[in-house]
């Protein structure tokens, strides 16, 4: 530890510019007058992460000189997006890097805009761990995210005719600056073989897992820097790559395809990331990359701690790993074959061990997304684990019959087998008996939780299941994608709130200014017309910015029912031709979103939210009362323009079905106003945010509940909203699909017949909502109001309050002041 620290490098704009040049001519290797913009922008971010690195250092030898516990965040999806803005601003060198390469003739913005997009998760979870990393740096708690390099993130969407269509997605294709590159943090992972009881010296017997199947998995780090470079933790992502690259005998037998299959199968384990979001992924190669990544991750956790402590007796003490949904929850079999075969630890001694390190995050309860394999499967990849699995299980069933009394039924509730049409693996009850705490992601999740999949399991271990509601990080969701906002903020209650984003709470004081109110508003037209000439610049279709932006940016899914936005489009659609002589509101309802490409209804909502599109823009009759707007491939980037520009943000799944939602609070922060249902953090928001303050409609959870258990047909209700008729039959019979009239019959039809996710039942109380809407908004200081209030009200939703609430109540981590 007393090893020289290089002095802090200047941050001036000669030092920077220098320092530019110098990594362009010798790492990057041009010569400025033939540089290229990229070239331009690795230059640039070797600087920046010059910058981080002795953070870096200074970081992690702080966390060995005082023995502090680390915190392990296990994610099979981290949704980082770009990474350059978030670091210079970071560690302030937004302005000197401007200037630095404005006097070099490159523009800071055209090299951020270059930057690719790394879209390594499908949506809110991945995004969350995002979020996650970057406030654990902020609150100075040592910390590793652990995931998968992926070499293909999400796909990249086009549109073909309206249809969604799949590309891959190159995030690597001009290399990384952002990574190293660890060999020698590389571990064998193994899979398939067979178990064996191996006899040790002192007549005890273990088994040993003998795999005929290994990979190499080897650690790509990223720094992490927090705000104000508070601390840089690590990002560390595996890649999986053969133990023999090429194997010689073949090649030289002339199989030359033949000597790289070794090679071709290890590298698909991280090829590409599923794009599965809430619907399950049963693929074999998903359970690979699952215990692949959780293996290595184990290998380095349980290395690194024996090389400080000696002994793995004080793991629960020192080492805290949250397991990021199900997805690693196979690391619960691997540490307890690591403690028991591997280091000879007691059964009994390894599961305390075990689950006093674990916590799970559920972040889903929708069956689909409940993660189960074959036994059959997993005892073929992983045979000594499912043994485990299978002794663990013995050991929690025994307690609950014996210690709880559980009848028959509850016993096959919170078995780890699923004995239900083929014997398989729970995920969620193994992650759940293997860790000390449960949380949800919302209040309202959470409850669920406790009454539904895991409501046996609850009785069994009452003190488990805890909350912890969702947070964003405010620095890129509001500093970084709204500086105008940040500024004004500033301006008018000092700036403060860039390090205690509670007192934005100050702003409730000045939400009726009318001055304030102004200049409010003024920093949100700014923004609108930014997103007006992005739509201009991909789509060709003029907007208004004076118009109401509506806004739906998310997955696309029937639970989160863009068909129900897109329904109250069409009947908004008829009615303005009906009803030339009524006033307007001018709306733009803009939506962006991927549907998972085995998910045919998701994609053909797409596709009829394109066909309503090309119908309601080229019809004059609407007189620019109403766009319609679908950009493509949504990712982060995006979500950076779209966010600040939003007045109106749609948060309107059906009630029950929404974990929590995190893109809602984004929009809160950037004073949109929320119209919703009371699902997921809505409830939250619509408490912080007061009842005048959002727009909540639709029925309630148990309302839901209620009219599924009924088995209600909605057909009634469609033949009671005249409205709700016309729009769907319209639609039906193919007014917005002329070349193809029956594309949406089915998907239509299954609103008569069942309606799971209550379009019919909630539609006449979202369209007396977005009444509402139009009568606030027509109410010009009613409205600006509102929108400050949201700003003000965003403190709670902060990433920042959501990880000290993790480091008290789940990790048993100290949060330094200040
Ligand atoms: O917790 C993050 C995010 C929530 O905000 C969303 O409400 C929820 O849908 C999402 N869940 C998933 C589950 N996927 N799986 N498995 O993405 O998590």
């Amino acid at each position: 530890f007393d090893a020289p620290t290089p002095e802090p490098r200047a941050i001036t704009v000669e030092a920077i510019q220098a320092e530019i040049l110098e990594r362009l001519i010798y790492s990057v290797g041009k010569d400025p007058i033939v540089a290229r913009p990229h070239d331009w922008l690795a230059a640039a971010i070797l600087t920046v992460r010059d910058r981080v690195m002795d953070r870096w250092m200074e970081s992690s030898r702080e966390t060995w000189r005082t023995s502090n516990k680390r915190v392990y965040y296990l994610s099979l999806e981290f949704l980082i997006g770009r990474l350059m803005r978030d670091a210079m601003s970071n560690v302030g060198l937004m302005e000197p890097m401007r200037d630095a390469l404005k006097n070099l003739n490159v523009d800071l913005g055209d090299l951020i805009n270059l930057e690719p997009d790394a879209a390594l998760g499908n949506g809110g979870l991945g995004r969350l761990a995002a979020c996650f990393l970057e406030s654990m740096s902020s609150l100075k708690i040592p910390a590793y995210g652990y995931g998968i390099r992926y070499v293909h993130g999400l796909f990249r969407q086009e549109m073909s005719e309206g249809w969604q269509v799949e590309l891959p997605e190159e995030w690597l294709a001009h290399g990384n600056p952002w990574e190293f590159e660890r060999r020698e943090s590389a571990y064998e992972v193994g899979f398939g073989g067979h178990v064996e009881p191996v006899t040790d010296p002192d007549g005890s017997v273990r088994q040993e897992w003998r795999p005929n199947d290994h990979v190499l998995a080897v650690a790509f780090d990223t720094p992490v820097v927090g705000w104000r470079g508070a601390r840089v933790n690590t990002l560390r992502l595996w890649s999986a790559q053969p133990i023999d690259p090429i194997l010689l005998d073949k090649f030289n037998s002339g199989d030359h395809i033949g000597a790289l299959e070794e090679s071709s199968r290890a590298e698909a384990i991280t090829r590409v990331l599923y794009p599965a979001d809430t619907t399950a992924a049963g693929q074999e190669l998903r359970l690979r990359q699952e215990f692949f990544f959780s293996s290595a991750s184990l290998q380095d956790i349980v290395r690194r701690h024996q090389q400080q402590y000696g002994d793995l007796g004080s793991l629960p003490d020192k080492v805290a790993i949250q397991l990021n949904d199900t997805h690693p929850a196979i690391s619960i079999a691997e540490l307890m074959r690591i403690l028991v075969d591997d280091n000879g630890i007691k059964w009994a001694e390894a599961w305390k061990l075990c689950s006093g390190t674990f916590g799970y995050t559920n972040h889903t309860l929708l069956p689909e997304a409940l993660e189960s394999w074959p036994v059959a499967l997993l005892e073929r990849m992983l045979p000594r684990h499912m043994q485990i699995i299978y002794q663990i299980n013995a050991d929690v069933l025994s307690e609950a019959r014996q210690r709880a009394k559980f009848s028959d039924a509850q016993i096959a509730n919170v078995s780890l087998i699923d004995e239900n049409g083929g014997r398989r693996v729970r995920m969620g009850q193994l992650a759940f008996v293997g860790s000390h705490s449960i949380n949800g992601v919302s209040a309202l999740h959470t409850e669920l939780m406790k009454q539904t999949v895991f409501s046996d399991l609850h009785k069994l271990y009452p003190d488990r299941i805890n909350n912890k509601t969702n947070g964003i990080t405010p620095r890129r969701w509001l500093m970084q994608c709204n500086p105008g906002l940040t500024k004004l903020v500033s301006d008018r209650i000092g700036a403060g709130f860039l390090d205690d984003i509670d007192l934005l709470q100050g702003l409730h004081a000045h939400a009726d200014d009318p001055i304030f109110q102004e200049q409010f508003a003024a920093v949100k037209l700014e923004n609108k017309r930014k997103l007006a000439r992005l739509i201009k610049d991909r789509l060709n279709i003029t907007v208004s910015p004076d118009a109401l932006f509506d806004v739906q940016i998310k997955r696309i899914h029937e639970y989160k029912r863009q068909l129900l936005n897109i329904i109250q489009t069409v009947a908004a659609y008829d009615e303005i031709r009906a009803h030339p002589e009524r006033e307007y509101v001018p709306r733009v309802k803009i939506f962006a979103g991927k549907a998972a490409p085995s998910y045919w209804n998701a994609k053909l909502i797409i596709k009829l939210i394109n066909d309503v599109a090309r119908v309601i823009n080229n019809d004059p009759a609407v007189r620019g009362m109403l766009k319609v707007v679908f950009l493509p491939n949504y990712n982060v980037s995006l979500a950076e323009v779209i966010v600040p520009a939003a007045d109106l943000s749609e948060q309107i799944s059906t009630a029950g079905m929404e974990a929590s939602g995190t893109g809602n609070m984004k929009f809160m922060a950037n004073g949109a106003v929320t119209i919703g249902t009371m699902d997921g953090a809505n409830v939250e928001m619509h408490t912080e945010v007061g009842d005048s303050n959002i727009v909540i409609f639709g029925l309630s959870t148990e309302e839901v509940n209620d009219k599924r258990a009924r088995s209600e047909v909605p057909r009634s209700v469609i033949d009671n909203s005249p409205r709700l008729k016309e729009a769907l039959e319209s639609i039906a019979s193919g007014v917005f699909s002329p070349d193809d009239p029956n594309r949406y019959r089915d998907l239509i039809g299954g609103l008569y017949d069942h309606d799971w996710f209550m379009v019919a039942r909630d539609f006449d109380a979202y369209v007396a909502a977005q009444a509402k809407v139009d009568k606030f908004w027509s109410d010009k200081p009613k409205w600006n109001a509102m929108a400050i209030r949201n700003t003000a009200s965003v403190g709670f939703f902060s990433s920042d309050r959501t990880i000290r609430q993790y480091a008290a109540e789940i990790w048993g981590v100290p949060v330094p002041k200040g």
